[in-house]
């Protein structure tokens, strides 16, 4: 059962769609204490001993997110740490899992924190720095965790489907600085014999850093370049940020100046902070006209041919505000002497690293937010969270027009729930730690649960230098990504697979990749049809198994498959826990691989670096297609399935093993109103 419960007059997200299941709720019954204090709203609700917290989406830690305490507020900060209470997205959905299990969606743009256990490690306190918004709760007689997901994904509406080719192998790297630098990177993928899909354009091709242009230098003939390209099956993918930069004569800064399509300080100017471009004014994505007039400008861009974008810095991220900036300065020319004790030079420091995402400033603008009742002036800290997941909006909503029928990849930084109709995501600026390995898996089943399905960490980390081996294990743990992006910061070391000595295993690596992508690509739109998770915790499955249910580093992927990745430096191998018997397959390369039976249980197994392991469930198929050096050349009449050896004994006490079909779902790949054809594989 879903009840929704409305608290005072709550702003409208868009989040939640189909309500023909959701039940009105009478504020008396609510079933936790609440309480007001200042301006926040506190909901109590008592944890049980061993009551686990599921959910909330792309953050920090675990998967049982129970025992620290986290923030909803879309942050730019790219120290991914245990000390972190946000990340980019604000996911408000979680699942408390104790002797019954009930679903929660808080849906409120502002700040919520959500005390999980951190100041009291019985007492799970949710705080809301308003009083206006709604509580879904979704519980009912022994509702499983997947049915209660399954019942959230179906309230919040489907989710994105990108096209086929961004199942395939990605690059991307804050630093190709022209035509050259991208053509190298394909020549030399080429030359490796690594299949590829999409090189990234990074902040670098535009026009002192201006949404919409070109640079003409270092693009000379772009329309010509994209084309070139795409004969090549490769597909260019440049970057959008949200600030429009301050410049008399530039076109978006003109149009939107002239139409008020910026958001507004509290004097009614058009509000100056500060981005990539410089002095920037924010466009104010929660009106509609603005978000058609920015959508409809990616037009220069899909005018040259290109398909695919992704949307930055739209927490959005202030470098700093100009009025803070004066300020600033002005405090800093008043340190004139020398003759200052430790305290005050802290102070000095505090005052420039102040300066960026400062939460003052983000209640010092306005928004004309279009809503049901007309067009309201809203103070932009109540509705944060709403920022990148309308910028992302008004991109998918001009696609319709500018690209009809044609699915566009599409994925933003920040987001909230809602947004996933729209587009992916990615998970920011993470590191090349072997940590955001684990952090990566972790979030993938949380991110799900929120409609997020088309997701990915930047493979092999954004900030710090790689090595070669963490290389390698995270391409092992991003087999199974939908959104496979080597990508990596200005100024660390280079990291594209063939930058690296053993360029065979990275080729063979990508090409197992290939072969595994009509599973997949038939896994990712059979859950975006049943609204059922791609990446399923032990947890949801086997709940009542007490290892399963504290497993943190193995995952469900799909019906038929379960991941053991190897996240830890110099191991060659790692401990696996079986809920069930599995079949363990072992690949050294797409055309050489091997199974083994496995018995339910704990196992030492041995993974070189170089193989790729992971195990098929009793009685489930696998369909393993021959691979291609692009998704563009993948035959899936080539599939045969890779059966996981399981079954019964029949009436007479012999044992007859099962002969698993697979359905495999498969469409054009392309176009967005393609049926879905079903083969049978036998
Ligand atoms: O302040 O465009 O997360 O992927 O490479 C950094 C440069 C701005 C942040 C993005 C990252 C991108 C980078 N951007």
């Amino acid at each position: 059962m879903i009840t929704k419960f409305v608290f005072g007059n709550p702003f409208e997200t868009g989040a939640v769609v189909e309500t023909s299941e959701i039940v009105q709720g009478q504020l008396s019954d609510f079933m936790y204490e609440t309480c007001e204090s200042n301006e926040n709203f506190i909901i109590n609700i008592p944890l049980e001993k061993d009551e686990a917290i599921f959910g909330l989406g792309e953050n920090v830690r675990g998967i049982n997110k129970r025992g620290w305490i986290y923030d909803s507020w879309c942050s730019d900060d790219p120290n991914h740490d245990e000390d972190k209470r946000s990340l980019y997205g604000a996911h408000n959905f979680f699942i408390l899992s104790g002797s019954v299990n009930r679903g929660i969606f808080i849906d409120f743009p502002g700040k919520i924190t959500f005390d999980a256990g951190y100041t009291d490690k019985d007492m799970f306190t949710i705080t809301i720095t308003d009083g206006n918004f709604l509580v879904y709760v979704i519980d009912g007689d022994g509702m499983s965790l997947k049915e209660i997901t399954k019942s959230f994904r179906r309230i919040i509406g489907k989710s994105y489907i990108p096209p086929r080719w961004a199942f395939g192998y990605q690059q991307s790297r804050w630093g190709y600085m022209n035509q050259s630098d991208i053509e190298a990177v394909v020549e030399e993928y080429k030359k490796c014999g690594i299949p590829l899909d999409a090189v990234y354009m990074d902040i670098d091709y535009m026009d002192s850093f201006k949404d919409f242009t070109i640079n003409e230098e270092r693009f000379p003939e772009f329309p010509k370049f994209v084309n070139e390209m795409k004969e090549q099956n490769i597909h260019l993918v440049p970057i959008i940020d949200a600030g429009v930069k301050i410049e008399k004569g530039y076109a978006t800064y003109e149009e939107g100046v002239k139409n008020n399509f910026f958001c507004k300080d509290a004097d009614g100017n058009d509000f100056v902070c500060g981005v990539w471009p410089g002095h920037v004014h924010m466009p104010d994505f929660l009106n509609a006209k603005t978000r058609k007039w920015f959508g409809d400008s990616y037009k220069v861009l899909t005018d040259a041919g290109i398909d695919g974008f992704w949307n930055d810095m739209n927490e959005p991220a202030l470098f700093y505000s100009e009025k803070r900036l004066g300020e600033t300065i002005d405090k800093l020319k008043s340190y004139n002497g020398t003759d200052y004790d430790v305290w005050e030079i802290f102070g000095l420091r505090d005052l420039v690293n102040d300066l960026a995402n400062n939460e003052e400033d983000y209640r010092s603008f306005y928004h004309m937010a279009t809503t049901d009742d007309g067009e309201i002036k809203v103070r932009h800290d109540k509705v944060h969270n709403l920022f990148g997941y309308n910028m992302t909006k008004a991109a998918a909503e001009s696609m319709k027009d500018l690209r009809p029928n044609k699915r566009t990849l599409l994925f933003s930084r920040a987001s909230y729930i809602g947004m996933h109709r729209y587009s992916g995501i990615w998970t920011g600026d993470n590191k090349s730690w072997w940590s955001h390995i684990l952090l990566m898996i972790n979030m993938l089943p949380s991110l799900n649960m929120c409609g997020f399905m088309y997701i990915g960490a930047d493979m092999g980390g954004f900030g710090s230098n790689a090595t070669e081996e963490l290389v390698t294990r995270w391409v092992e743990s991003s087999m199974w990504v939908p959104l496979m992006r080597n990508h990596a910061a200005l100024g660390t070391r280079e990291q594209e697979l063939y930058q690296f000595k053993d360029k065979e295993t990275f080729r063979r690596l990508i090409e197992i990749r290939y072969s595994l992508i009509p599973y997949l690509y038939s896994e990712f739109l059979k859950c975006h049809a049943k609204d059922e998770l791609m990446y399923t915790p032990l947890a949801f499955e086997f709940p009542d198994d007490p290892f399963a249910r504290e497993c943190e580093d193995q995952l469900l992927v799909g019906e038929s498959v379960m991941i053991c990745p190897i996240y830890t430096p110099n191991s060659t191998g790692r401990y696996v826990y079986l809920p069930e018997d599995m079949t363990l397959v072992r690949m050294r390369a797409w055309n050489d691989y091997e199974l083994v039976p496995y018995k339910t249980g704990h196992h030492y197994i041995h993974i070189g670096l170089s193989e790729f392991v992971f195990f098929i469930r009793k009685g489930k198929a696998l369909p393993f297609a021959n691979t291609a050096s692009n998704t563009s050349k993948l035959d899936i009449s080539t599939i045969t399935l890779l059966r996981g050896i399981g079954g019964n004994y029949d009436n007479k006490g012999a044992f007859v093993t099962e002969m698993p079909d697979y359905e495999l779902w498969w469409d054009d790949g392309e176009s967005t109103d393609c049926p879905v054809e079903v083969i049978n594989l036998k």
